[in-house]
């Protein structure tokens, strides 16, 4: 059974619905929001900080429940981006947007950028290494922020040259057993935790579609909410052969599909037309 409850630092989210029935619960929108560096700095009208805020702003408005900001490109093939720099960017993002009423999530795998995001009122730290190092768990295990605990194979620069699993659903499910293990032994308590079979992290096409076909089986195995991210993927490129700034309708269809399998948040680019997508998926659920 999942927990009733998802508990996000300073917001908490239930995760059962009232009826029992688990593909009758509203999924929480997560939407993306990427600082990238700021071009307009040196005497430009907006700062990438302004534009960060405003983007934020219109996500409130079109119904997003999480906001997840990310400074590093998790692309295949994207090279790391130093610390200073990670740091610059996103940091003044979440003091800026701190008392904005939503949890303000950020996808990071340093334990230095978490420590310090924690401190600006970070509520969600989003990993997409999954807690690997021990001084990552031991930031988290001093917080109250909750955790979303990624699969991925090798890292972002290699993870599409070669994936390869002997089967990726058992595979998956035992990597986020393993690291959720870890987090629970050094401290943190259960209902912080939701998980993420990684769409596009070191897998094929065709483990993508297996991981999206099992995500019941992925939540009920370990009993805690998944988090699906396949907003604009390379994997709607490839089924719809639409380039990336024309995925949105393959990307509304793939968070329907892991809403149907039971998906709690869904990770997504466009808040509004998935809002929409929901709403319209539950009226007629609903009767
Ligand atoms: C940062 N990031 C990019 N894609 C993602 C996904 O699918 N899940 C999560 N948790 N984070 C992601």
């Amino acid at each position: 059974m999942l927990p009733t409850f998802f508990e996000c630092g300073r917001f908490r989210f239930p995760m059962k619905p009232v009826n029992n029935a688990s593909t009758m619960c509203k999924p929480l929108i997560m939407g993306i929001l990427n600082i990238t560096p700021d071009s307009f700095s040196d005497g430009g009208k907006f700062s990438s900080l302004d534009h960060a805020i405003s983007h934020a702003e219109q996500m409130i408005e079109d119904g997003v429940d999480i906001i997840d900001i990310g400074g590093e490109s998790t692309r295949p093939g994207a090279v790391a981006l130093p610390l200073d720099e990670e740091l610059k960017r996103v940091i003044p993002l979440v003091y800026a947007l701190r008392d904005c009423g939503k949890p303000i999530s950020v996808d990071t795998y340093k334990p230095e950028v978490m420590r310090e995001a924690i401190i600006a009122g970070a509520d969600m730290i989003n990993d997409i290494r999954g807690f690997a190092s021990s001084q990552a768990r031991e930031v988290i295990a001093d917080s109250d922020v909750g955790l979303c605990v990624m699969h991925m194979q090798q890292s972002p620069e290699t993870m599409q040259q070669r994936p390869s699993y002997a089967n990726v659903t058992a595979e998956v499910i035992a990597f986020l057993r393993e690291r959720c293990d870890q987090l629970l032994s050094s401290g943190v308590e259960k209902n912080r935790l939701s998980i993420d079979p990684g769409f596009g992290f070191g897998k094929t096409l065709e483990h993508n579609i297996e991981l999206l076909q099992h995500i019941r089986l992925i939540q009920d195995e370990l009993e805690l909410p998944v988090l699906a991210g396949m907003s604009r993927k390379t994997m709607i490129g490839a089924i719809t052969g639409k380039p990336v700034e024309r995925r949105m309708a393959g990307s509304l269809a793939a968070a329907l599909m892991a809403m149907s399998q039971g998906a709690r948040i869904l990770r997504v680019h466009d808040v509004a037309e998935t809002v929409d997508a929901v709403r319209v998926w539950q009226a007629v659920n609903a009767t």
